[in-house]
């Protein structure tokens, strides 16, 4: 046995942690276990004001993709907000999310550096492991609104659900979160029952155990794929801000579909893990035998490099010939 413990390399598990203690995460970590999410502080999660830094993103891409300056103050420019979702909502009823802009990370650098934040990719390889993949990254920018947002899993997939992470969910929290601002609802302990909610269990203003979650602006929120939210309306003025860093497990299929839309330039001005995290390892999805062979070409060095950190060989039928 000693013998093997020499030729062993680090285990995943023992890498995470030292990058947890690295980070002093250790609380939230157990808060995390035990709840199925928790609120990690600005101080800890956006150092160098990169809170600040986003929201100024969001707003820009808000105006370029709305031809209108959101009010961050007022929130009238997003009141009631129905917009792209129009043709979904029934009756009178407006967006549960506000608006939602899909597709960032290749708006501004600053999505890019969230990404990559350090405590963030921590948290993520604890809940989905070392070859953790990005499968979006957005941002829901929410007015005064009536509509509440139902609970749910963010686990893709019917129940019974696995008990450990498919998904998780790291949430960039950029205005101030309470209930009176629309915050998010969670069911604490809902991760363990391995079930999505049912539809009598799933109105956050009916389910006596739904939270609201108070954040400051900084904070990232995060949660396992299986823990139980929604969103309560906002009744205050002004706008909720936040960007969700959806991450998944590498044989999940992701809502941004990236592979092979990133130019080089952002591959290099990242670290190695960039490429891994933005899909360039998936070779699934081909739409030929020359496409195959072109995404295998493109994976095999994305393959090598999470080989390298997680200390593991490979994924499966996520090879080359995958
Ligand atoms: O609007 C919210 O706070 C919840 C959003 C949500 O369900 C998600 O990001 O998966
Ligand atoms: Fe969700």
């Amino acid at each position: 046995m000693a013998e093997l413990a020499e030729t062993t390399p680090v285990a995943p598990l023992e890498r995470v942690w030292g990058e947890i203690r690295e980070h002093g995460l250790e609380t939230y970590i157990a808060e995390l276990d035990a709840q199925g999410y928790t609120v990690i502080p600005p101080e800890l999660a956006c150092p160098n004001g990169l809170g600040d830094r986003l929201l100024e993103a969001c707003l820009d891409v808000a105006e370029r993709r709305n031809n209108e300056r959101p009010d961050l103050e007022t929130g009238k420019t997003h009141e009631n907000y129905k917009g792209r979702f129009a043709a979904l909502l029934g009756g009178d009823a407006d967006s549960p999310i506000g608006d939602l802009m899909q597709s960032l990370v290749f708006e501004d650098r600053v999505f890019e550096e969230a990404l990559m934040n350090p405590v963030l990719l921590t948290l993520a390889s604890y809940l989905c492991g070392y070859s953790v993949v990005l499968s979006s990254m957005g941002c829901f920018m929410k007015g005064p609104n009536k509509s509440s947002f139902i609970m749910h899993s963010d686990t893709p997939m019917p129940s019974p659900l696995p008990p450990h992470a498919m998904v998780c969910n790291l949430t960039y929290v950029l205005t101030d979160f309470n209930k009176a601002n629309g915050s998010t609802a969670f069911v604490p302990g809902s991760h363990k029952w391995c079930r999505n909610p049912e539809p009598n269990e799933a109105n956050p203003d009916e389910n006596p155990k739904a939270v609201a979650v108070d954040a400051p602006p900084g904070s990232l929120l995060v949660w396992h794929g299986n823990t139980w939210h929604g969103a309560f309306n906002r009744t205050s003025p002004g706008l909720r801000v936040s960007v969700p860093v959806y991450m998944a497990r590498p044989f999940v299929r992701t809502q941004e579909g990236l592979v092979g839309e990133v130019p080089d330039e952002m591959l290099q001005r990242n670290d190695p893990r960039f490429g891994w995290l933005l899909q360039q390892g998936v070779v699934y999805g081909y739409k030929s035998q020359a496409d195959a062979v072109s995404r295998g070409e493109r994976a095999v060095k994305h393959i090598q490099t999470i080989g390298e950190l997680t200390g593991e060989g490979g994924f499966g039928e996520n090879s080359l010939y995958g």
